[in-house]
């Protein structure tokens, strides 16, 4: 980040980016269960867009709610904050909006926040995505091996049997050639419905979550986001936009991305100091979700420091009801 970030102000920020996504996160559980992604969705962005806008930030939304014709607010280009250092900012105020809907697992309200022009700008398409968690050598996943080949890897490195590895993969159509092969190993898969971004940052702690390696397409701003938290972590990922219309190609050139086959590793995605934050919406693998007490809202927050590879988990019991 820019020198006066360095200098102290990101250690206080990290505090403060754990109230941006708190507020988001009361405001959609609020609306868990009751089957409609949109209003869920649109209070989430609101709580976020008034909670971003204390910060003591220069901030310009990268990765949003969309093009500023189709968002209101949060959009990509919107400027937020109160004054301070110039930031890149790419956040979710509802990711899983579908999940939360539903009342199932793992949605999330995330944000993360880099030096400027850090981020991969990432168009809205999908990118081809594996990931594991720290700890294994260098190398270990590869985005043109075969499914068998990754997941054979990841097990000899973790030194277990092909057997005892999941693989988590989004449950879509476009996936079963991929869920067959991964099944052929003898792997596990844990289909999840949405939310890639838990999907990939559950492979950093799977004696917690189950889940050793991420496989297959999902949005590219959430591949964004999850290498954002993958900085802080450690671990790899490996992403490559799936540019496969020559419209989605100029797309892209206009955005900077002149390969459209490029390969992106995780400091390719997200470069410079990093802070990510993460709070759980519903209950899931490693957040709990906000919880409506009589007189009191507990949230779940992890917020991770690139600099420092903190891994900090926030339970805040909320008494100032009116704040809500
Ligand atoms: C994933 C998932 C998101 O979009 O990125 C997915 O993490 C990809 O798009 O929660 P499809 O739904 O078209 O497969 C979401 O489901 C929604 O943003």
């Amino acid at each position: 980040m820019a020198k006066s970030v360095v200098a102290g102000l990101d250690r206080i920020l990290t505090m403060e980016l754990v109230r941006v996504t708190e507020r988001a996160a009361v405001a959609a559980a609020r609306l868990r269960g009751r089957g409609d992604e949109k209003a869920a969705d649109q209070v989430a962005v609101d709580a976020m867009r008034q909670e971003l806008n204390r910060l003591a930030i220069n901030g310009t939304v990268v990765i949003g709610e969309g093009e500023r014709d189709e968002a209101p607010m949060l959009y990509i280009g919107e400027e937020v904050g109160s004054g301070g250092p110039d930031v890149d900012i790419a956040l979710d105020p509802l990711e899983g909006t579908t999940i939360c809907a539903k009342n199932l697992p793992n949605a999330l309200a995330v944000i993360a926040i880099a030096e400027k022009g850090s981020l991969l700008f990432a168009p809205d398409v999908y990118m081809d995505k594996i990931a594991v968690g720290p700890g294994y050598p260098e190398g270990v996943i590869d985005i043109d091996a075969s499914p068998a080949d990754n997941i054979a890897s990841v097990a000899k490195a973790k030194g277990v049997p092909v057997e005892e590895i999941t693989a988590c993969i989004l449950d879509r159509p476009r996936h079963s050639k991929l869920i067959e092969a991964v099944r052929e190993t003898g792997a596990a898969i844990r289909l999840i419905g949405d939310g890639d971004v838990a999907g990939v940052i559950h492979t950093t702690d799977p004696e917690e979550t189950g889940i050793d390696i991420y496989l297959g397409t999902g949005g590219a701003p959430e591949g964004v986001l999850a290498a954002a938290a993958l900085r802080c972590t450690g671990g790899q990922m490996l992403g490559r936009l799936m540019l496969d219309t020559p419209e989605k190609v100029a797309r892209a050139a206009t955005m900077g991305i002149t390969d459209p086959k490029k390969v992106y590793r995780v400091e390719e995605m997200a470069r410079g100091d990093v802070l990510f934050a993460a709070t759980g919406v519903t209950d899931g693998n490693m957040l709990a979700g906000v919880k409506f007490g009589r007189d009191s809202i507990t949230t779940h927050t992890i917020v991770l420091r690139s600099s420092s590879k903190t891994v900090r988990e926030i339970k805040a019991r909320h008494q100032d009801l009116e704040k809500f």
